[in-house]
Parts: structure tokens; sequence; C-alpha cells
């Protein structure tokens, strides 16, 4: 017997410089539940403000339906949806079926702010590869270069990634890189979309020597309908956001390209709820086991949702506690 849920939950949060132009107080998404023989499968579906083309409204006639003709059929048709719905339907359903194993990859990369002794505690604190995210480009490029080069020269055993979000001009780009020692350049394991051009982006790899990331681009790319990951040049890696890219397949192939093609693929948090959030770290340890995921947004929330992220000491509320909006 199949049957399904789709609850409508509120979380206060600050997102603080994440969001440059837009800050969230609030997140706001649906969670849908798919049961079958005592079973359940969980999915977060929440568009991220300034960043998913599509809204929560438009899209809760698409997922009802959906869920509808899964009871009816056993069928759940979910790669024509925009990419949130996607994301959301297709992770319920492994998780209903099992495909997506339990075991998750918490290790996530600290965003910090720009205090070499901030991070440090933090650092001390993780396993594996010490790499921190740091984003630039809301001040000066030669502020930001300073900065960069400060972590660096401080913290020997320190791997950045960094993120523009297309905030530079090539020049400015070019000035903030002017302050970093080319000896620590390759302790940067990429900056993302540094220039408003991806074509900018790519000359200041080149002139430069440091790394870039696909973020804005990739999310771009995938629209286009025969999208290969091979047309996309220039950059060492690719940062995955499932809720701004689509289906749990649709990011899998993603990752198998990358790997085909010696590209990183980086899997990384569009804001979700921690039910959201510790499914891409299981996702996360399945397909990119070698890589530490970008997860770490889970402290802008208040509080978390059904499923704690381990080791997080917010408190957890239960869907029950959020709306009920629909059930079939
Ligand atoms: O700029 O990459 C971004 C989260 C939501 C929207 C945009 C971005 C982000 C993150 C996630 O930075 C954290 C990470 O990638 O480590
Ligand atoms: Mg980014």
């Amino acid at each position: 017997m199949r049957s399904a849920k789709l609850y409508l939950y509120q979380i206060p949060m600050d997102s603080g410089v994440i969001l440059r132009d837009e800050k969230l107080k609030e997140r706001v998404g649906y969670v849908v539940q798919l049961s079958d023989d005592g079973r359940q499968g969980y999915g977060e579906i929440a568009p991220l403000p300034g960043f998913s083309h599509e809204s929560l409204d438009e899209l809760y006639q698409l997922v009802i339906e959906r869920c509808q003709q899964w009871i009816e059929t056993g069928n759940l048709e979910y790669s024509s949806l925009p990419p949130s719905a996607a994301f959301g339907l297709s992770m319920a359903q492994m998780e209903l079926t099992g495909e997506l194993p339990q075991e998750g990859n918490y290790n996530a990369a600290p965003l910090c702010s720009g205090d070499p002794d901030e991070l440090l505690p933090v650092l001390e604190k993780m396993s594996g590869d010490k790499v921190a995210k740091i984003k630039v480009g809301l001040y000066e490029p030669i502020r930001d270069g300073m900065i960069v080069n400060l972590f660096l020269e401080s913290i020997p055993e320190l791997k950045l990634r960094l993120d523009a979000n297309r905030a530079w001009t090539l020049d400015k780009a070019r000035k903030f890189a002017e302050y970093i020692a080319p000896s620590l350049r390759r302790r940067i394991s990429f900056i993302e979309e540094p220039c408003q051009q991806p074509s900018d982006s790519f000359t200041f790899a080149i002139e430069t020597g440091i790394a870039i990331a696909w973020d804005e681009t990739l999310q771009d790319a995938v629209k286009q309908p025969d999208f290969r990951l091979a047309d996309l040049t220039g950059a060492k890696s690719i940062v995955i956001k499932p809720t701004l890219i689509g289906s749990v397949p649709s990011c899998v192939s993603l990752i198998e390209q990358a790997n085909a093609l010696g590209i990183r693929a980086v899997l990384s948090s569009s804001l979700e709820s921690s039910l959201g959030l510790t499914q891409i770290a299981r996702l996360a340890h399945w397909k990119t086991p070698l890589v530490t995921p970008g997860l770490d947004t889970l402290g802008l929330f208040q509080r978390q949702l059904e499923i704690a992220w381990p080791g997080s000491d917010l408190l957890v509320d239960t869907l029950d506690a959020h709306s009920l909006i629909w059930q079939g």
C-alpha cells in the first residue's frame, strides 16, 4: 500500500554572508514523505530564494500530481520537474527503496569569515583534510587577497576553498591574486566563479595558476538539453548543489562524468534543513568518498528538522511540529 504526505516547514535562520543580496530570516520548504508497506522515505524540496528559478507555490500542484501518480502506478516521474522538486522526490524514493546508504560524510568544510584564530580550533577537530571555505568578493579584492595570504601563511596544513560568486571583473580578480604569494597559490584548492564572465574566470585561472571551480556556470549549463560536462572546460572542480541542479540520478551522472574527466566533484549545500543536508552528506559519502563536501550551513539555522546532524546540539523539530498540507 503506497501513501504520501507533504509537509511545509518554516525555520528561523540567518543566512549571513552566504546570500549576498538577499538575506534570509527564515527558510521555508516542503518535505515529502513516501510510504510503502511500512517503509518510509523523505525528501526535501526547498527552492532557495535568489538562486532557484522556481517557487514553492508553483511546485505545490506539480509535486502533488506526481505523488498521486506514484500512489496509483508505483511510478515516480520527477525528471521533468524543476531542480528542487526533482531532487526531493528522487531522494524520497531512494530512501524508501534503501538505495541511499545510511553512512554519511559529516566532515564538512567549515565556512569562515576572516579570522584565522576562530578557524584554528575548528580545524583541530577535523579528521582528514584540513580544508575551509572563505567567501571573497564582499570587500576590496586587496583586502581579500591579504586575508587569504594570511590564512595560508599562518596555518601551514590548511587548504582553502574560496567563493567569489562572480563578484569581480578580471582586473579586480587580478588585484586579488597579486596579494597571494605564488608559492601559496597551490593551497587554494579552488576559487568558485571569480568573475562575472566565465571566460574571464578561465583567463584568471590560466594567468594566476589559481584553480577555479564552476558553481553558477554549472547550474546554467545543465539546463541545456544536450549538456555534457566535457563541454564545460577550464575548471578542475565543479560544485554540485542538488537543490539547484536536480534529481539524485542527474547529480550522480555529473559525478561520474567528472570522475571520467579528472574533475573533482564537490557536493554542496543550498541551505537545506538538517533533513536534506544529512541526505546530501550520505550521498557525498557514497558517491564522492574522497572529497570533503561543502555542507557547513546548519549553523545558520535556529533549529534542525526531524533528522539530526551528528554532533550538532541544535534542537530538533519533528515534522509534526510543522504543517501537514496534503496527504494521499
Ligand atoms: O555561494 O556557493 C555559494 C549556499 C547556498 C547558496 C550559494 C552558496 C552556498 C554555499 C554553500 O556556499 C556552502 C559551501 O559550498 O561550502
Ligand atoms: Mg558558490
